[in-house]
């Protein structure tokens, strides 16, 4: 139960280091992420589940997010234990994610990118897209409840841009 509660401030914990690791680098964007999305996929379970094998999703679920700061659909209801691949299309003409977590660790993460927009998520369950592109996780969720996806672009979760997942 301790590790469950601690492992979103650890999640954030990678994702600021990927930062400083990325400022190092001299701030590249975009193709950088899948780096840190790679380095960081054993020993991740969360409250919300863990990653995904891709060869053992048993279906794929389309997520378009929009400039009007929505995702569609907004609510998914998957099986406990079931894996999912979720394909985030970019129907808009800004940058948007595609981040699972629970309310509380997507409210922390969200006040991490005020202060650092530019941060770029050190964590298999989030996937930042270019407008008009799209990108993939695959998880499964191995607890029942209620979790959020979210945008955590500032501005953009706090607009409302967050869905549901049930997991029954
Ligand atoms: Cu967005």
């Amino acid at each position: 139960m301790k590790n469950r509660i601690l492992r979103p401030a650890l999640l954030c914990a990678a994702a600021l280091f990927a930062i400083a690791a990325q400022a190092d680098a001299g701030h590249e964007h975009g193709s950088a992420h899948a780096g840190a999305h790679a380095q960081d996929t054993h020993d991740a379970d969360t409250p919300y589940g863990r990653p995904g094998d891709a060869a053992k999703a048993q279906r794929t679920v389309r997520v378009v997010m929009s400039d009007t700061m929505r995702f569609d659909p907004a609510t998914i209801t998957v099986r406990r234990g079931e894996t999912v691949r979720f394909v985030a299309a970019n129907g808009g003409r800004l940058e948007h994610e595609f981040v699972l977590g629970t309310t509380a660790s997507l409210k922390a993460h969200a006040e991490e990118m005020r202060a650092m927009p530019d941060m770029q998520h050190a964590d298999p369950g989030a996937v930042r897209v270019a407008a008009g592109a799209s990108g993939e996780i695959v998880w499964q969720f191995t607890e029942a409840g209620s979790f959020e996806f979210g945008c955590l672009i500032p501005g953009h979760f706090e607009a409302g841009m967050v869905g549901k997942v049930v997991v029954r």
